[in-house]
């Protein structure tokens, strides 16, 4: 395996880098290889208050340790500076088209702090075969929530992204439903993540898997995956924090939106707080409750409503 300084950026025959307003042309590439880049999304001045508002948020009394991650979720409900991007019309306007609709529901969103020395974040997919393959009931939160097609993440790395500094990686055309996965490896448990053949199945943690492409991007791009797509973080080997989030959740409000939690109290608080033009969003939002166990009679008796 190459050293970590030495990841190049993947020689790619086509084009993966956009600018705002080139929807079609982004989207047609994150559904054909499984991700895009916007370059640019969001200026350097948006870059700066958010990098704050995820300090002030996730690490108020500066306790994260050397090595250590934080990640928050439902953030769009502790850090109103990230309902800013409510406002920002090429951001909108983008997830408009990439959900086909302009018609949306809050869904959830995160906001990570990885500091020096943290370690990598191993292969996986976010979505979950279990809900959205197989049918089965949900197990967790994620099999609750991670179950559209389409675009999946949505991040904004805004320290930069790179591989030396917990940058993130993805493979190219994991997001279609029959990949079969990369060459030498299997997959595991319920195929949210990969492991080498012939090792124990544990997800993997290191660069050498065919098809990889890293991120270099700056602090204002957006970085996009498939819903599918398997990704991948590198620990952070540089000086500094890596702040990243993604902007409020949005999807559909066709899409399917099952939910086994009643409304957390936060949510409530946060539905109440929002500004008239965009309480549209807030209908139907389930937020996002940490303490869900799955409880089997509860989910079919949900189902069979
Ligand atoms: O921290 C990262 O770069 C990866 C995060 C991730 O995989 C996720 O939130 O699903
Ligand atoms: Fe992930």
């Amino acid at each position: 395996m190459i050293l970590q300084d030495q990841v190049k950026p993947a020689e790619l025959k086509y084009r993966h880098e956009f600018k705002p307003g080139e929807h079609e042309a982004t989207m047609d590439c994150v559904n054909q290889r499984g991700f895009a880049v916007i370059k640019g999304m969001i200026s350097r001045a948006f870059v700066d208050e958010l990098v704050g508002a995820i300090r002030e948020a996730l690490n108020p009394d500066n306790d994260l340790g050397p090595g250590e991650s934080r990640v928050g979720h439902a953030f769009m409900e502790r850090c109103p500076t990230l309902l800013k991007f409510l406002d920002h019309k090429p951001w909108l306007d983008f997830i408009s088209h990439s959900e086909g609709s302009a018609d949306l529901r809050f869904h959830r969103s995160a906001a990570i702090i990885r500091n020096p020395g943290s370690p990598p974040v191993a292969w996986h997919s976010d979505w979950s075969f279990r809900s959205g393959l197989h049918k089965l009931p949900p197990r967790s939160i994620d099999d609750v929530l991670n179950v559209h097609e389409g675009l999946g993440g949505r991040w904004f790395y805004l320290t930069g992204t790179h591989p030396m500094r917990g940058g993130l990686a993805v493979i190219e055309g994991s997001n279609k439903i029959d990949w079969p996965g990369p060459e030498g490896f299997e997959f595991g448990n319920e195929r949210r993540f990969i492991y080498k053949k012939g090792a124990e199945p544990k997800a993997h943690t290191g660069w050498d898997v065919p098809g990889i492409v890293p991120f270099f991007t700056d602090p204002g791009d957006m970085i996009l995956f498939a819903s599918r797509t398997y990704h991948y973080a590198f620990s952070n080997l540089g000086d500094q924090p890596r702040y990243s989030c993604g902007g409020p959740g949005l999807r559909a409000r066709s899409k399917p939106n099952f939910c086994p939690w009643p409304l957390p109290e936060s949510s409530k608080r946060f539905i109440a707080s929002l500004p008239e033009r965009h309480r549209r969003f807030a209908e139907g939002y389930g937020g996002f409750d940490s303490t869900w166990k799955f409880d089997a009679s509860q989910v079919e008796a949900d189902a069979m409503r």
